[in-house]
């Protein structure tokens, strides 16, 4: 009994609804399609904000760039960057070159470039451009690096949250373009150099360029004073005077003009390695060596020279020289009676 009424109520329920099931079912179906459609207008949208392309977006960097002068900076590098905070590194966006009138443009891919802390985030980079030179090496601190190909020049100042569809202009002046000019040369220690050690592995050395710049520098270093250095640096520089020459002909190296090596000599016996009674002897020999050298008879002055050698050989052996002054001495004697 009881189960046949349970039976009868369901055939109840269904037989006696039949529209009512019908409309629920249709409304089902019609909120199920508009939520479709809700869900693929959203999706529409969100990738037109994520990923917008054609004339909806520029995604153009563009602008001039001068140098200290004002004149368009031809023929740098412009990159774009997305800026970001420590420690996320900075996004590259792109990179382009600079035309003859100082004008660039770089076209960035649309997309996420700052991570999404939420489903509803702007997507917008935060946009400044670095500019760099081209060069062929660069002159650090006096040290010359041949591998160098660029020199950063200068950054922009950041546009935040820059919108996609939106083309961006940014011009930047650089203010030290174009880039001073470098001077590059390879000093020999006794040629164009003079260089010690005055402590521990200290060494203080300087060079005389062939253009007459005086280039100092300083480097530790175990093995003595430097024998050979490539240094670099931006003229104008201080120029070497005839005492800085002297020391380098001091050291005793290298065949020089008769000048720098009457010099040489004469700088050498004033120095402490000579004591006053050699060096009142060897002066006067060598006044007479000068004589005839500034008169042009360098025969007259190779004779002379010879009498200077037996006088420095004389004076050592009475211990008035050094061993190391008078090795310097004979060894500079020799080389101008040989090669002038
Ligand atoms: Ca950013
Ligand atoms: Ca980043
Ligand atoms: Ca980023």
């Amino acid at each position: 009994m009881s189960t046949h009424l349970l039976i009868d109520k369901h055939i109840l329920i269904f037989s006696e609804n039949p529209a009512i099931a019908y409309k629920r079912n249709q409304d089902r179906l019609l909120n199920s399609e508009t939520i479709r459609l809700l869900i693929f207008l959203f999706v529409v949208i969100c990738l037109m904000l994520m990923y917008p392309s054609g004339a909806f977006a520029k995604r153009t960097v563009k602008g001039h760039i001068t140098d200290k002068n004002g004149n368009p900076a031809v023929n740098v590098r412009v990159k774009a960057f997305d800026d970001d905070l420590w420690p996320n590194p900075d996004d590259l966006m792109g990179s382009a070159m600079t035309n003859s009138n100082g004008y660039y443009e770089i076209h960035y891919e649309g997309g996420h470039w700052d991570s999404a802390p939420h489903w509803w985030t702007i997507w917008r980079p935060d946009i400044f451009i670095r500019v760099s030179a081209p060069v062929n090496g660069w002159c650090d601190d006096g040290d010359w690096n041949p591998n160098r190909n660029w020199i950063h020049r200068r950054d922009s100042g950041v546009t935040s949250n820059h919108p996609h569809r939106n083309n961006l202009t940014k011009n930047l002046q650089l203010l030290n373009y174009p880039l001073d000019p470098v001077e590059v040369h390879t000093f020999q220690r006794g040629v164009d150099m003079w260089s010690e050690v005055d402590f521990f592995f200290h060494a203080s050395a300087f060079g005389c360029a062939p253009n007459g710049d005086k280039v100092e520098w300083d480097e530790w270093g175990i093995g003595g004073p430097p024998t050979i250095a490539t240094r670099c640096w931006n003229p104008p520089n201080n120029k070497c005077t005839d005492e800085d020459y002297e020391k380098i002909r001091a050291l005793g190296f290298g065949p020089y003009p008769v000048e720098y090596v009457v010099n040489a000599l004469n700088y050498l016996i004033e120095s402490d390695d000579v004591d006053e009674n050699a060096e009142s002897v060897l002066k006067g020999t060598l006044k007479e060596i000068q004589q005839y050298v500034k008169n042009g008879n360098i025969d007259k002055a190779k004779g002379i020279m010879e009498s200077f050698k037996q006088k420095v050989e004389q004076e050592r052996e009475k211990g008035s020289i050094t061993y190391r002054a008078s090795t310097i001495l004979l060894a500079s004697s020799d080389e101008f009676i040989n090669t002038h």
